[in-house]
């Protein structure tokens, strides 16, 4: 299927902060992430069905996201080791309190997880919606590292034509109010395009109150 590239308005609720983080504050991300990782290692898990994401995951913060056999779900212990998630680092916490703070939604989000997917160059995340959390009034924000992403959004069902935009390092992403629902997804990684140079592929860090 041959998708477009945004040219107008986004729709009502998909914020996109293009360029927030600075490359200095990129790579201070990159660094929490290396410790989060060393405690936790990315892992490529399997979906409900027996398939296999081509992205990578772990997660920190209260809550984490997961999925096997037994479905989608948020567990407070990493399923494969039984230890808590690594906690979220209070620079994650600073960029929240920052995006909150040029956007114009209301400024009660607190998250109690982060979901981290790796992305290498064949990676992609189909269309999906994000349905596992509690409250599906809270927003998602999401933050871009490394490769240039195109990212997928859609409609309220999963038939309905998604349009692309472009996810640069440093951009900041949040589906709020209308779009909350709306179908998403990554449809492709563009190789060697991150700034950071020791960074290969692409992070995306996803925010959510989950419990
Ligand atoms: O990588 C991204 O920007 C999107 C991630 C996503 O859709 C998800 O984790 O549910």
């Amino acid at each position: 299927m041959n998708l477009e590239l945004f040219r107008n308005k986004l729709p009502s609720g998909l914020i996109h902060l293009n360029d927030f983080l600075d490359l200095k504050f990129q790579k201070q991300v990159l660094t929490e992430i290396d410790k989060i990782t060393t405690i936790c290692p990315l892992r490529r898990i399997k979906t409900k069905n027996g398939g296999n994401f081509s992205t990578q995951i772990t997660n920190c913060g209260k809550l984490g996201w997961w999925s096997d056999h037994k479905g989608y779900r948020y567990t407070d212990c990493d399923p494969t080791t039984g230890l808590t998630w690594p906690k979220m680092p209070d620079l994650f916490i600073e960029i929240i309190h920052r995006t909150l703070k040029n956007i114009p939604i209301e400024k009660t989000f607190i998250p109690d997880a982060c979901l981290i997917n790796y992305y290498s160059k064949d990676s992609k995340m189909g269309l999906h919606q994000d349905k596992d959390e509690k409250d599906l009034t809270q927003p998602i924000i999401t933050i871009s590292l490394g490769d240039r992403a195109d990212f997928m959004i859609g409609g309220n069902k999963r038939s309905q034509k998604p349009a692309l935009l472009n996810l640069d390092s440093g951009d900041v992403l949040v589906m709020s109010k209308d779009a909350r629902p709306l179908f998403h997804g990554i449809k492709r990684i563009y190789e060697e395009t991150s700034p950071i140079k020791k960074l290969i592929g692409r992070f995306s860090l996803t925010f959510r109150k989950a419990g």
